[in-house]
């Protein structure tokens, strides 16, 4: 199957709404340089919320092919839900991607299978395609081996979608988070094919292959090459590397 590869920067709760205009600036020039001319790769940046208006109308302005992604949503549709942001809301901004179950909100704010499925559900029903991660900690490989716990959160979170619903998983091992230390291109090939392997069942074989599996942990310009010389690793959520312009600029050229 064909799937564009994508190369997606998670910038957590980093850079105010100056630095990030910078940021996809010096980026878009690093690129231009590189004479990169964003064909065969789909890139995306994944701005906190402060940042997203200000990035669109950057990405607007200058008819840069990024796309734009929240990094967490509401399970809710609108009303007394102080703090919180809609997928309607993130629609009207262009956000294309929105991001859940990320092991820093599992973790950190104790978010459940059942809260993710329906935060998912809310990107797809909004017109957002979700970008669902799934990761094991160390003390779950140890107990349950690679696939077993990336497998449950998948197919808990796909469940939930509507039928038909386009979205991307990224696998991330908790253990490779921000550690340095990332997972072998071989480690992340053997759970994404599990992975892959599972969505056949769920949402059919034509899905199953269409359907884009990140890898994301620790991933540089030093290690990219391998994990997407993988069959079933389609890119790459990029984590504290995607806040240096040349870095991830260098990811984005995976090829060269
Ligand atoms: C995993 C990743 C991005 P990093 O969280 O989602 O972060 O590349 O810093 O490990």
């Amino acid at each position: 199957a064909e799937r564009t590869p994508l190369i997606a920067g998670n910038w957590k709760m980093n850079l105010d709404h100056l630095q990030a205009i910078a940021l996809v600036q010096k980026l878009s020039w690093s690129l231009k340089d590189a004479r990169h001319d964003y064909t065969d790769v789909e890139v995306a940046v994944f701005p906190p919320f402060t940042d997203l208006r200000s990035v669109q109308t950057l990405l607007t302005a200058d008819k840069l092919p990024i796309a734009l992604g929240a990094q967490d949503l509401s399970p809710e549709a609108a009303g007394a839900f102080t703090g919180d942001i809609s997928a309607a809301m993130l629609a009207k901004l262009e956000v294309h991607y929105a991001l859940v179950g990320h092991s820093e909100r599992r973790q950190g704010h104790g978010e459940s299978d059942e809260l993710i499925g329906a935060k998912a559900a809310a990107a797809s029903n909004a017109g957002l395609v979700p970008m669902i991660c799934v990761g094991e900690t160390a003390a779950d490989l140890e107990e349950h081996g690679p696939a077993a716990i990336p497998l449950a959160q998948m197919q808990a979170a796909v469940s939930a979608l509507p039928e038909g619903a386009e979205f991307v998983i990224a696998y991330e091992p908790v253990w490779a988070i921000g550690s340095g230390q990332a997972a072998s291109a071989e480690q992340a090939e053997a759970v994404a094919a599990a992975l892959r392997e599972a969505l056949r069942d769920t949402v059919g074989d034509e899905r199953a292959a269409a359907t884009r599996i990140l890898y994301g942990g620790s991933v540089a310009s030093q290690n990219i090459a391998g994990f997407m010389a993988q069959p079933n690793v389609d890119g790459a959520l990029v984590g504290g590397a995607s806040l240096k312009s040349e870095e991830f600029s260098r990811i984005i050229q995976f090829r060269k």
